[in-house]
């Protein structure tokens, strides 16, 4: 096939909202961006288990443990089918995560802040895994069928975690002072990182306009971005916590709350790997990859010898 017969198939699946398969003729800046953004989706799910993970030996109760393990070991899935899903566009594992550990690839920004107490593993399940949520949903109609397939079952995984956090937040709600107290906190840390994991503003997102025409994406950054404060605002109300935003109201003519802007400054400082957390992130992803050494190898032995 020709490269202009190629991108005409490809033209013509992506109008007739098809699925583009592996197997398919792409143009190769699809396959670039498509690679780019699995591997960083792939990424922010295997640092994102670090500051949840960091609460597992100091979790309050045995169902609270038992609950943030579970999470836990589905980011660490998540991870992977988005690695396989990579691969099938020509990718390499062990590339993409030495793209990362070297700084070259990205992961999601939200990971790189600490986790000071309990109530932030409520607040990420509720918050980070709620906009995660918001944001992926409609990538299950991601032009990239290994890509859409893995996020259906990522989402029915991110509705539990979501709805574990919102549930611990509750009950440390109904508890004393101080424990309202550690959930006010845990919000006010949090809303403004979780409205950057939607990216940039439209007006400055160099993918945006490409990623929808190839309907990569189906909605901007500012449409989920609103669409996750709507969302959102009700729930801080039956909470009972409030979102750190004067800014913020219902505005009856759009039919949307209008909100405050993060400190886009700060969401490029953390990208570029100035955050607070950045370093140690990618350490401990380092030190992971370099202990696991021994198991990749012993496996690619075991599997040379093809023997099951
Ligand atoms: N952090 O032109 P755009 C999770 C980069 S999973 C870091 O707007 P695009 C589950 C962007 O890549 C969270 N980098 O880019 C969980 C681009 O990089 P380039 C991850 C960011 O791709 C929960 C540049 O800036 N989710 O949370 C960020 O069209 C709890 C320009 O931006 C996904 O990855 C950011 N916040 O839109 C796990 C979902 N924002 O080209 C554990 C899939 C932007 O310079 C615990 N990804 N960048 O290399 C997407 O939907 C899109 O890639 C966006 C960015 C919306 C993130």
């Amino acid at each position: 096939m020709t490269a202009s017969t190629a991108s005409t198939a490809f033209d013509e699946a992506i109008a007739r909202d098809q699925r583009i398969e592996p197997a398919d003729d792409m143009p190769e800046g699809y396959r670039k961006t498509m690679i780019r953004q699995i591997a960083q989706h792939a990424h922010s799910e295997i640092i994102g288990m670090q500051p949840e993970g960091e609460w597992i030996t100091r979790a309050p109760t045995l169902r609270r443990k038992a609950i943030l393990l579970a999470k836990v070991q589905d980011e660490a899935g998540h991870g992977l089918y988005l690695y396989s899903a990579a691969e099938t566009l020509g990718a390499d594992r062990g590339d993409l995560t030495q793209r990362l550990i070297e700084g070259r690839q990205k992961y999601s920004s939200i990971f790189n802040y600490p986790t000071l107490s309990f109530a932030d593993v409520g607040v990420i399940g509720w918050l980070v895994d709620g906009a995660a949520i918001c944001n992926q949903v409609p990538l299950c109609r991601s032009s990239y069928g290994p890509y859409a397939r893995a996020m259906i079952r990522i989402c029915k995984e991110e509705s539990f975690h979501q709805r574990q956090g919102y549930e611990l937040l509750m009950t440390m709600m109904r508890g004393t002072p101080e424990q309202q107290a550690m959930v006010q906190d845990a919000v006010d840390r949090w809303w403004w990182p979780s409205l950057m994991m939607f990216g940039p503003p439209d007006a400055e997102s160099p993918n945006t306009a490409q990623s929808m025409a190839w309907k990569i994406k189906r909605h901007t950054n500012d449409e989920l971005r609103q669409r996750f404060v709507d969302m959102s605002v009700p729930q801080a109300a039956a909470l009972g916590v409030t979102l750190p935003d004067p800014e913020l109201r219902w505005n009856e003519e759009r039919g949307h709350h209008d909100f405050g802007q993060p400190d886009w400054a700060e969401l490029k400082r953390v990208i570029t790997g100035g955050g607070v957390m950045n370093e140690e992130r990618i350490r401990r992803r380092r030190e992971a990859d370099s202990d696991g050494a021994w198991v990749r190898e012993a496996a690619a032995a075991h599997a040379a010898k093809g023997t099951s």
